[in-house]
């Protein structure tokens, strides 16, 4: 029978068991040893069983990884592994010299060995190497030494695993450490094929999923992830992580994750909210994930029948973190809390706050206490990176609706009854989230309180400038029109600099989730034949008038050397010719030539001989503007580099119009395209390109 956080992969190899809690990896403050160990002892109580120290600004664990540990950190150490034991959780000591060691100098094999058999004699016995966010161009002396980046890391994580003994547990976290940074792709990277190829067995390797910060994490993805690596990834889950964002933070319950993945995992970390107290609804729901074994006997959590997992319901496990949480918000025993412990409260004759006010002398404060619902609408409103909780989406689709109808507001119309009461009810929906601000403020466990204060203080104030806002909207004057007034106090300019630099820029920083959720289309890559040569050509039109020329393009200008190639005049060489398709149909194409000087005399571009020396080829691609994930793109372009490259070709080039913006921006994005000089050009075409 499985036991909470084991699971049938790990099981069924009769080695190791399923790894299952937290990793302290972000960016940013490290957490206290006081609050890891109150970790310690949840992570038991909810029958997680990891923890996994690698704070990133932690001096000794990364940018000064070579300086062993003073008396004091060793005293403090020692003293957190062994906590860590008391309560049956695995504490891993992860160390990251990937910023600047030099892979090849056995000195400095010697100073990570010397690292970690300190750590050893605090107790610990298992490790973890981390190469993640660092520089991936390796040193001229480990140019000569190794063959490729992975094949360093790759010798020196099994010397170090092996000096220490084949620890049982020993992870490594690859630089390409999720499906985004693999070129071409996953099933292609060479890098990761080096890591299966020739890492060792017993070391495990971590993996975020499709992205860094994975929205979802198929079962699919994960089969591809593990052949290549010739193991069951770790998940260093990101799901909850805010160190990239200070205005944001996650309360929503861990989610798409289906529980089939249990069995095809070594186990799954996460790397939460940098906040420690405000991890309860991520660690406690990551816990009632782990414990929906593919058995299907789920004991303690009910079967979720509305979603599709029927194993774990994100929604009921948001209910249950959310119900335990309410009661760490009640409850004082927090150090810290209501008082500091050199401050002892004065005693009054009396005993205990004696005072009671007289006749017509001000009343006591009280407040109602927190409430169920009120976490429910904090968690709503702090939900997940790519998705608002319910409430907030509500919230959003009225403002947006008020402000669309807002002449029904002002001239008295059919709909401004309409308008009104659901004005009303917005500001209702705004009143909730106040009197939720109110009834935290008041909590007795103030160290909670301290890690939200900044953010529910900040969607307070957003909250209030939307109230007056439709207020405004609806004819009202007064103080809550003022607060729109043209002389603002300074919470009217939100964000400070940042938030200035947001609104300026054209798309990137000026994303909103309300208006641009996350693509969650599948889109699938294959060979380009016969029949796509239609849609093609119409996708080739179709995004020439959305390019930023308005010039009728084939009348006016001089053609491209690809114009041929996406009319299906030329046609691409073997193996160079790819298209994308989503569910409604092909989206994109990439097309390549590897020999480029024949199209080039066909149109009688007098560019010079030296240029397709360095540059034989060319390529184009195109992908319609429905496709607002960059990756499909990013995967198709790859795919074609990699041909080009077996076909003997040393570089390849693709031409754009001059103020194509567009297409500018997605080459640049690509990393490898650069702008290249080719003399002969017409006036308005440019090139980029990039040596393979
Ligand atoms: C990362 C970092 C992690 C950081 C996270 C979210 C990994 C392996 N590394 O890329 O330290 O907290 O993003 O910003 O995830």
């Amino acid at each position: 029978m499985s036991t909470p956080g084991s699971a049938e992969g790990r099981a069924r190899t009769g080695t190791k068991r399923f790894i299952s809690g937290v990793v302290e990896g972000f960016y940013g403050r490290p957490w206290t040893m006081e609050q890891r160990t109150e970790l310690f002892k949840r992570e038991q109580k909810w029958g997680l069983n990891t923890y996994f120290y690698a704070p990133k600004n932690d001096y000794k664990h990364r940018m000064y990884w070579r300086d062993l540990y003073s008396a004091e950190e060793a005293g403090q150490l020692t003293a957190l592994i062994s906590a860590a034991k008391q309560h049956d959780v695995e504490f891993i000591y992860a160390i990251s010299p990937g910023l600047d060691i030099t892979f090849s100098n056995p000195k400095e094999v010697a100073a990570l060995k010397r690292k970690l058999d300190q750590v050893r004699h605090f107790g610990c016995r298992s490790f973890s190497l981390l190469f993640d966010d660092i520089e991936t161009e390796m040193c001229a002396a480990d140019k000569q030494a190794f063959s490729s980046f992975a094949h360093a890391q790759v010798a020196i994580t099994n010397a170090v695993y092996q000096h220490l003994g084949d620890p049982e547990t020993f992870l490594f976290c690859p630089t390409d450490y999720c499906a985004a940074f693999c070129t071409p792709d996953v099933s292609q990277s060479s890098y990761l094929h080096t890591v299966g190829e020739k890492l060792l067995p017993g070391i495990d390797v971590l993996w975020t999923g499709p992205k860094v910060v994975s929205q979802k994490i198929s079962v699919e993805s994960i089969e591809e992830v593990s052949s290549v690596l010739k193991r069951a990834p770790v998940i260093w889950d990101n799901i909850h992580a805010n160190d990239y964002d200070p205005q944001r933070t996650f309360l929503g319950p861990f989610k798409d994750r289906p529980t089939e993945l249990i069995p095809k995992l070594g186990g799954v970390l996460t790397n939460p909210n940098c906040e420690f107290d405000l991890n309860f609804v991520a660690i406690h729901t990551l816990a009632t994930w782990c414990k929906a074994t593919a058995g299907g006997a789920q004991r303690d959590v009910e079967m979720g029948d509305e979603e599709q997992d029927p194993r774990y319901s994100p929604q009921k496990a948001l209910t249950l973190a959310l119900t335990d949480w309410l009661q760490e918000f009640l409850s004082t025993d927090q150090p810290g809390a209501r008082q500091s412990s050199d401050e002892e409260p004065v005693q009054t004759d009396g005993g205990e706050s004696s005072y009671a006010p007289g006749a017509g002398e001000m009343p006591l404060y009280t407040a109602e206490p927190l409430s169920l619902d009120d976490l429910k609408l904090l968690s709503d409103l702090f939900h997940l990176p790519y998705e608002h909780g319910p409430a907030a989406r509500a919230m959003l689709q009225e403002l947006d609706w008020l402000k669309k109808h807002s002449r029904a507001a002002a001239a008295e119309t059919d709909e401004t009854a309409e308008w009104r009461s659901r004005a009303q009810q917005f500001d209702g929906m705004c009143d909730a989230v106040v009197q939720m601000f109110n009834r935290l403020s008041n909590a007795p466990n103030r160290s909670i309180l301290y890690d939200l204060y900044n953010y529910i203080c900040d969607i307070k104030s957003g909250v209030d400038l939307a109230r007056a806002f439709v207020k405004t909207l609806g004819g009202a004057s007064g103080p809550s029109a003022q607060r729109m007034s043209e002389d603002p106090e300074p919470w009217g300019f939100r964000g400070g600099l940042s938030g200035e630099f947001q609104r300026m820029l054209p798309c990137h920083g000026n994303r909103d989730l309300f208006r641009h959720p996350p693509a969650t289309a599948v889109y699938s890559i294959r060979e380009y034949c016969t029949e796509d040569k239609l849609e093609v050509q119409r996708i080739s039109r179709e995004m020439q008038s959305a390019g930023e020329s308005k010039v009728p393009v084939m009348m006016m200008q001089p053609p491209l050397l690809c114009d041929g190639l996406s009319a299906g005049e030329i046609s691409p060489s073997p193996q160079c010719a790819l298209v994308l398709e989503d569910e409604v149909g092909v989206c994109g194409y990439a097309l390549a030539l590897t020999d480029a000087k024949p199209a080039a005399t066909k149109i009688q571009r007098a560019v010079s001989e030296s240029v397709f020396k360095d540059f034989p080829s060319l390529v184009t691609v195109q992908v319609l503007q429905r496709v607002t994930d960059p990756s499909p793109a990013k995967r198709m372009i790859g795919r074609l580099l990699s041909s080009i490259r077996s076909s003997g070709s040393r570089g390849v080039f693709c031409e754009l119009r001059q103020n194509d913006r567009r297409m500018h921006d997605f080459y640049a994005k690509l990393g490898s395209f650069k702008p290249v000089q080719i003399p002969g050009l017409p006036a308005d075409i440019v090139a980029m390109g990039t040596s393979l």
